[in-house]
């Protein structure tokens, strides 16, 4: 992560936080079209599977802080087309801020991978585990409780927290629908501003 201090047109102070976001989880839970739907992009019903890393772009105005309006430039990647390919996965998690983990909550199974998810992402991250959100995707196909229900998540971030001692992680749980939109945005506000706070924190210890 780092900051840059700019001047905009209109003279007020503008800080920009980049920022690396990482789009993990199984085959067609809607990673791509989570990323989509953020960028203003048309949702696609037909399968698309995404060949190689794609990538945007796009910042979040966290607001005024001190006179000074606070960006987070989301540099987002989505594991599109290497969900099978571990050998390109390391690259691709490298150097991480934090990381979304998508399952779809009509299919346990995806649910059940995202363990072996997150020890892919830590293993590359030096111990340094990055905040991380959960987002259960499709709601749309159902209603509450789900296939994979809400007290499963709860239970499943706590047994986490224990056995890995993530007292001090960020670990959040969201529901999405990237054919309605519900969430998608709040879901990406809420990452940029915890990636914030954690900037300030680190920056406040010094290294
Ligand atoms: N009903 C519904 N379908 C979705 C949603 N998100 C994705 N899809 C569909 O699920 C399939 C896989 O989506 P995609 O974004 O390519 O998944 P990825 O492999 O994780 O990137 C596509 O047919 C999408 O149209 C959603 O929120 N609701
Ligand atoms: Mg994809």
């Amino acid at each position: 992560m780092s900051m840059s201090g700019i001047l905009s047109t209109d003279n007020k102070k503008v800080e920009v936080l980049l920022s690396k976001l990482i789009l993990a989880g199984s085959y067609r839970v809607g990673k791509t079209s989570i990323r989509r739907n953020f960028m203003g992009d048309a949702f696609i019903k037909d399968y698309l599977s995404t060949l190689g890393a794609d990538f945007s772009v796009k910042k979040l105005s966290l607001g005024e802080k001190n006179g000074t309006e606070l960006l987070v430039e989301l540099q987002i990647w989505d594991i599109a087309g290497q969900e099978g390919f571990a050998s390109l996965r390391a690259r691709f998690f490298q150097g991480a801020s934090a990381a979304f983990l998508v399952y779809d909550v009509n299919t346990p199974s995806t649910f059940n991978d995202l363990e072996n998810w997150l020890l892919q992402l830590w293993a590359v991250q030096n111990k340094q585990k990055i905040p991380l959100i959960f987002i259960g995707n499709k709601t749309d196909l159902d209603t509450p409780p789900y296939k994979v229900s809400e007290h499963q998540v709860i239970e499943f971030i706590k047994q986490l927290k224990i056995k890995y001692e993530l007292e001090d992680v960020e670990i959040h749980y969201i529901f999405t629908s990237a054919l309605s939109g519900e969430n998608i945005l709040e879901t990406f506000e809420m990452i940029s501003e915890i990636i914030y706070e954690r900037w300030v924190n680190i920056s406040k210890k010094g290294p």
